[in-house]
């Protein structure tokens, strides 16, 4: 299937675009260089945005425009900030960005994580909002349309921008090239439009936003959101039974397009793999165990404190199950010099602490395992294979792929996803154990029942949503972005109206 719907997208975007140069812009870089006492590390970041777009780059080639973080990234580049990836068997280029420390900290740290990304998930965390930052922001998207139109020269080019970090980025481009076909995919949930009206800069947001020709979410009910945020913040036309909003003689169409991963590459990551290998202390600490499982970056929005608080009821609640159950969890971390980041790493070293003095059980045993650092790949697909449950809890998540990651890692085997109900992957993964996270006595009850079940009920379970993971795969959310866009192209030049 892989190699189908692989294929299917190489075809799509040659079919369509061909002679067209490919540019992806995003935030984060696919590969970080990084300076250590023996030399340069390759460091591959902890994103769901990079998970998505790696294969869908390595299918399609191109030009990934990103901002330059690593430590070492100026030391590997060329002339033109630029590195061909992967050295020994390039497929596409990466465009590194230059911010000047203080542009870095405004327009990433503070505006959009400060801001936009709480603003976006309604996990009760304030946004903030500073003017500084916003200035910031701008002059960050500037640098990274220049390097855009520096990267395309006179081409025509088709442009993907992802994210909330790049708001203002699609009508710069097309101020400067109007003839440019932008699409758009925002990662994270746009909430409804009252959630919307507290933020300052909502007018430039959306007017930036508003120069691409498509704009892609995870979900149908977020298109919706968004235009009625259009319609009730800023000039222009919102048709909703097209989808479409049309400001400044421009039509942008809004679609959904749930993101997905590489299944069956990720299977075979999962085969490869050892457990026993790759994690011989925890191996041995947990054998024979049911064994539970967390993967997340160590971020406020993922409720991992009230997962922690859902294994402690379970423990409470059935004291059987300690010496026979266990908690892992894995935590990359992320966005560090934030507060209310810092403020969640305590909280949850503090609670696993607490949880682990709680209950007693056989020597060596312990209730939850914490390895709060980065794991590779093929560390988490073993860590996946093995897991008798997965816990997904995010007080809300645009998608999550870890949920898909896990079904992937199973293949049908028997297992239990439990997933709250506030993921855009809980719209798609009927099959799972949907629950409310913060109803920690309801998950919990769950979560027991779930494993309870016999094991080819878990089986079967695993088999029907490995079965839609598999069949809608990232190359299948690629080739569909491109597909809409070519759709919206076409259309574009058939017309004699702007705006039709
Ligand atoms: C945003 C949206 C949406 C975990 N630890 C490490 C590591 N990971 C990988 C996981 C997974 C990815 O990071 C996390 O993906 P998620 O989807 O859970 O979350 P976000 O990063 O918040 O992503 C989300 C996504 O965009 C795609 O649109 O699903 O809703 O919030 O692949 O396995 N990766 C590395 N090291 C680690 O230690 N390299």
């Amino acid at each position: 299937m892989t190699r189908q719907t692989r294929d299917r997208l190489i075809d799509q975007v040659r079919s369509t675009f061909a002679g067209r140069k490919i540019v992806v812009v995003s935030n984060r870089e696919p590969v970080v260089h990084e300076r250590t006492p023996g030399g340069v590390r390759v460091v591959h970041p902890a994103s769901g945005m990079t998970t998505a777009l790696v294969p869908v780059m390595q299918a399609c080639g191109g030009v990934w425009v990103a901002h330059g973080s690593g430590s070492a990234d100026f030391d590997v580049t060329d002339a033109r900030d630029g590195i061909a990836w992967p050295p020994e068997r390039p497929v596409f280029r990466v465009r590194r960005v230059r911010l000047e420390p203080e542009v870095e900290d405004g327009y990433y740290y503070g505006f959009s994580n400060e801001g936009i990304w709480p603003l976006c998930h309604l996990a009760y965390t304030a946004p903030l909002f500073r003017h500084s930052d916003w200035r910031m922001y701008e002059r960050a998207n500037a640098a990274f349309a220049a390097c855009v139109l520096d990267e395309i020269g006179d081409e025509p080019a088709v442009v993907f921008i992802q994210d909330y970090h790049l708001a203002l980025v699609p009508r710069m481009l097309r101020q400067a090239r109007a003839d440019l076909l932008i699409a758009y995919f925002w990662h994270i949930p746009w909430p409804n439009r009252e959630v919307m009206h507290v933020l300052p800069w909502r007018e430039a947001l959306l007017d930036g936003l508003l120069g691409s020709d498509l704009i892609g979410f995870h979900a149908q009910h977020h298109c919706h959101n968004f235009l009625e945020t259009v319609d009730r913040s800023v000039e222009g036309v919102v048709d909703y039974d097209q989808q479409r909003a049309t400001r400044r003689g421009h039509g942008t169409f809004v679609r959904p397009f749930p993101i997905s991963i590489d299944g069956l590459g990720y299977l075979e990551s999962a085969r490869r793999s050892s457990f026993e290998h790759l994690f011989p202390e925890l191996a041995a600490k947990t054998a024979g165990q049911t064994m539970l499982l967390g993967v997340d970056r160590l971020d406020y929005t993922k409720g991992i404190p009230h997962r922690l608080r859902i294994v402690e009821t379970l423990l409470e609640t059935y004291p059987e199950l300690r010496g026979k159950l266990t908690f892992v969890q894995i935590g990359a971390p992320t966005r560090g010099s934030i507060g209310r980041y810092a403020a969640l790493a305590k909280e949850i070293s503090d609670t696993v602490g607490e949880v682990n003095a709680r209950f007693e059980g056989p020597a060596g045993w312990r209730a939850v395992h914490y390895l709060p650092e980065h794991h590779d790949r093929e560390q988490r697909a073993a860590l996946y294979r093995r897991a008798d449950a997965c816990l997904v809890t995010s007080l809300h998540d645009g998608m999550n792929l870890v949920a898909k990651e896990y079904v992937a890692a199973h293949a049908g085997a028997p297992g239990t996803l439990l997933l709250s109900k506030f993921t855009g992957a809980s719209h798609e993964l009927l099959e799972a154990c949907l629950v409310n996270p913060y109803d920690v006595e309801g998950s919990a009850a769950m979560l027991l029942e779930s494993l309870r079940l016999p094991d080819e009920v878990r089986a079967e379970a695993m088999r029907r949503l490995w079965e839609r993971v598999r069949a809608h795969d990232v190359y299948d959310w690629g080739r569909a972005i491109f597909r809409a866009l070519n759709d919206v192209w076409r259309r574009r030049e058939a017309t004699v109206f702007p705006g039709n």
